[in-house]
């Protein structure tokens, strides 16, 4: 954890920095190629950005998550398959082991992670289990001292770079909801275990997903996180409590981005003699993406204050979602307006960021399953 503002500070900076410099220059390229370099790999590997939220006695940056969320905020100024790659090692490919994993465990695995020399992936998501999360058809038989894992997981992350995958099986086939599923650690070199092709995506270029299928797959009763059948959803649900205020933190950085990009170009763009930014029905549209983005970012940085200091923010965390996904839709859409008929033209980052965005309303918990997490909770809340 990083306790003083000033070091706090630096770190921003220099990543902000890092953003600027190396990572936007890189966008066309990453749009073109579908590749990010090497060298900016091990960039991104030098100055840890692998290992931001992976606690400091496991080689991590052990990052709050109000720090998280404000590099989040930075990370989001650029292309989000950026940080896609280093997002599944600082949230749910590695958080289930930080939550709920045992000390052997989590000295096996968290320090590469940290150092991004192990790709950690969840595998939650199932061909018939999307937003019913707790229906996973994927079943982990016991067998001695091991597990034998099968079934297909879907819209998998950094599959196909992953060295270890964190999977949602049922071990108890009685228990139909949340309670027989368990959650395993199984190495992506297991005999058994396949990575189908890439899935083209409309949008978010360079960040990889694929099925993985698990056929057979015998894993070592010691990696059952925690060493405890039947708490996998709920540690997913954990998982997805923080992993949707970064999610919300990177739609308010995508955001501010975008209101720059579209700024900048209202003032450069004449039309009828003047520069369209002074326009009023353009102004309207940057005054309504500033004040958008501004209440996001003040939600997002709410919330995270809150988790840090140790309360329940499962209600927070889909507020934030909903909205900083929906706003950056929004913010999107008129940035697209703004550039004019440039806006549908790939020479302007807008266009891509337009297709990117639509996934963030989609993944770690539709807006249609934050409306439900936040009205269930209510009712609870006054029962
Ligand atoms: N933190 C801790 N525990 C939680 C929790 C949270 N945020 N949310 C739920 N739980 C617990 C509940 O308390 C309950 O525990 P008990 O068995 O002790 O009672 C258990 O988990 C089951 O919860 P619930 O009954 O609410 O489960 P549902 O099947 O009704 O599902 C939703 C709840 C719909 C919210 C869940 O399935 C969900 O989030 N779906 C979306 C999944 C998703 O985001 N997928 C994206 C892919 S992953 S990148």
């Amino acid at each position: 954890m990083i306790r003083d503002q000033e070091t706090l500070g630096q770190l921003i900076d220099g990543i902000a920095r890092f953003v600027r410099e190396r990572l936007v220059p890189a966008e066309a390229e990453l749009a073109e190629t579908y590749n990010i370099p090497e060298s900016i790999v091990q960039d991104m590997r030098d100055i840890g950005l692998f290992g931001l939220t992976i606690p400091e006695a496991y080689g991590g940056l052990g990052l709050t998550m109000e720090e998280e969320v404000l590099v989040a905020f930075e990370l989001g100024q650029t292309s989000p398959a950026f940080r896609s790659l280093i997002g599944t090692n600082n949230g749910i490919g590695s958080a289930s082991i930080v939550f709920d994993g045992t000390e052997a465990q989590k000295q096996r695995y968290l320090p590469r992670y940290a150092t991004g020399e192990l790709i950690g992936s969840f595998c939650l998501t199932e061909p018939d289990v999307g937003s019913d999360a707790a229906s996973v058809k994927t079943t982990a038989k016991k067998d001695g001292d091991h597990y034998v894992i099968n079934g297909t997981k879907r819209f998998i992350t950094n599959a196909p770079i992953a060295g270890t995958f964190t999977v949602m099986a049922r071990t108890n086939p009685e228990i139909k909801g949340a309670r027989g599923v368990s959650a395993f650690i199984v190495d992506a070199t297991s005999s058994g275990v396949t990575v189908g092709p890439k899935d083209k995506k409309m949008g978010q270029a360079g960040s990889h997903t694929a099925d993985v299928i698990f056929d057979d797959v015998r894993v070592p009763a010691e990696n059952l996180i925690g060493g405890k059948e039947g708490e996998g959803f709920i540690t997913s649900m954990k998982v997805l409590d923080r992993g949707r205020l970064h999610i919300s933190a990177v739609s308010v950085g995508i955001a501010e981005r975008l209101i720059d990009d579209a700024l900048r170009f209202a003032m450069e763009r004449q039309q009828f003699g003047k520069p369209i930014a002074e326009h009023q029905m353009i102004q309207a549209m940057l005054a309504d993406c500033k004040t958008e983005a501004y209440a996001a970012r003040c939600m997002v940085l709410d919330a995270a204050r809150k988790k840090d200091l140790g309360q329940q923010v499962a209600t927070e965390a889909s507020c934030c979602k909903l909205f900083a996904t929906e706003m950056v839709g929004r913010v999107a859409d008129k940035a697209v307006q703004i550039h004019g008929g440039s806006g549908y033209i790939a020479e302007y980052a807008v266009e891509r960021f337009y297709r990117d965005v639509r996934l963030f309303r989609l993944y770690e918990g539709t807006s249609e399953i934050q409306r439900i997490v936040i009205a269930r909770n209510m009712v609870k809340a006054a029962s």
